[in-house]
């Protein structure tokens, strides 16, 4: 049965902004404060998408989330009308209103971890929305996550969803960004690659001294036994603590892979000789040969991999069986790296081609090409049981793009997020969007009463 690779990429939010919220996230820190555009934000990841439709790839859109988290904000003992919350949240703990008004759920490759059927035990897809436990504003995207998920692959025949690991750091679970699967072809079993920033349980394990390991080997483990992995299917790996350290939060920030291959950063992993064998030796006994493309610190260092969003980028199987790289225009601003890139493609290795996008309005929050995706490889039946809501048509693209110039505002700063004007901005959007998706009630203000 022929297979595919569907990108989901999130719509961003009503409420982008620049939060400062994400200590170890360089972009995010330094552009604290930045003025937003919501609707240029969200118009640059529409662009990306219908590129991709457009090239013939199999595009989707995951919906944004109701925000400010007004529930949220009650959790947290403020109490009266939506209104009068925001209002004393902005006087009192402005902080508290920032982080519950950031479109943070955008960057999808967070939203969780997808293991295709061929890979688990009964043979169907698995789902496991992220705890994002590391970063409050982040923690409060699962519960809808889920449910956007169960109303985009709602049937228990192919899709299974498993609600967010337990809610603490030593399960701390960051979904796809750490998860990589190398398959021969993506209808076949493959070999899903795990990598992790310390292990909550075990003190031989090294840790980064400066940002934190958002992702720890126990929630790692946790998936895979969720998911039903077997032992031949899956290889873990440490990320080298030092490049926490540089600003590298998630593995896509350092490395990306697809099909056999793997792109990666010479000081991504710990113990890298001994990563890279065992996933070779568990791809070839699934058929595959596994290719391993190693960028030296010596042509691009740590730091400017992580200014640029090189490793961040979205790897492509072309028709002709090539790879196309989708990468941040920063990649093309950085001359070390775009002469990497040219170097790359003129070699005669897989990666044979280069597509710059403008993502800047994410990308000053960290959040590149691959941070704005979800892959979910699908066989030719379960891509028959997605809810055709969500799959990007050039009419969809459209509506979208209407949508987005009919209800987002085209600046937003701090300031902004005071005005309970936002939330019904917000709430009106989100209405009509889960309308255009065919999603139904997925929201907490569509679910209340
Ligand atoms: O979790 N930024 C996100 C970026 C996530 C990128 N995702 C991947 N690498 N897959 C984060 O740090 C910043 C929000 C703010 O500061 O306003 C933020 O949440």
């Amino acid at each position: 049965m022929p297979a595919f690779e569907m990108n989901l990429d999130g719509l961003v939010g009503p409420t982008h902004n620049y939060g400062g919220l994400s200590y170890g996230n360089v972009a995010s820190q330094s552009n604290s404060q930045a003025i937003s555009s919501p609707r240029e934000a969200a118009l640059q990841g529409l662009a990306k998408m219908k590129a991709l439709m457009d090239m013939g790839f199999k595009q989707g859109v995951l919906a944004p989330q109701e925000r400010p988290d007004v529930n949220a904000l009650r959790s947290l003992g403020f109490t009266g009308s939506d209104a009068q919350i925001i209002e004393r949240a902005a006087r009192e703990a402005m902080p508290l209103l920032a982080a519950c008004s950031s479109a943070s759920s955008m960057w999808v490759a967070n939203a969780c971890t997808v293991s295709p059927s061929a890979d688990t035990a009964d043979g169907r897809v698995h789902f496991t929305a992220a705890n994002l436990n590391c970063k409050f504003h982040r923690s409060i995207e699962h519960p809808t996550t889920t449910r956007v998920l169960g109303a985009m692959f709602n049937d228990d025949r192919h899709f299974a969803h498993h609600p967010a690991l337990p809610a603490v750091g030593q399960f701390g679970d960051e979904g796809a960004a750490n998860h990589t699967r190398f398959c021969k072809g993506y209808g076949e079993p493959g070999v899903e690659f795990f990598v992790y920033g310390r292990s909550a349980f075990d003190s031989r394990y090294p840790a980064p001294q400066r940002y934190p390991a958002r992702q720890t080997l126990e929630a790692s483990q946790a998936i895979a036994r969720l998911h039903g992995l077997s032992e031949e299917g899956v290889v873990y790996a440490q990320q080298n603590p030092a490049v926490i350290d540089q600003g590298v939060f998630h593995n896509d920030v350092i490395a990306v892979g697809n099909g056999e291959v793997l792109f990666y950063h010479e000081d991504a992993f710990l113990d890298t000789e001994q990563v890279l064998a065992e996933l070779a030796s568990k791809l070839a006994r699934r058929g595959g040969n596994f290719q391993a493309v190693c960028v030296p610190r010596d042509a691009v260092a740590v730091d400017d991999a992580v200014r640029s969003y090189l490793f961040n980028s979205q790897l492509l199987s072309r028709a002709d069986g090539g790879m196309l790289l989708i990468v941040p225009e920063e990649c093309r601003n950085n001359a070390r790296v775009w002469n990497y890139l040219q170097q790359l493609t003129s070699d005669n290795g897989p990666i044979r081609e280069v597509k710059v996008f403008d993502l800047k309005q994410s990308m000053q929050n960290g959040g590149g090409p691959a941070c704005l995706r979800l892959r979910v490889a699908l066989n030719a039946e379960e891509l028959a049981a997605v809810n055709p809501g969500v799959i990007l048509t050039p009419s969809l693209y459209g509506t979208l793009t209407s949508w987005v110039e009919k209800h987002y505002r085209d600046r937003l700063t701090e300031a902004d997020l005071a005005d309970p004007q936002l939330l019904t901005e917000c709430r009106s959007a989100l209405d009509e969007l889960t309308q255009i998706l065919k999603l139904g009630a997925v929201y907490p203000f569509q679910l209340a009463g």
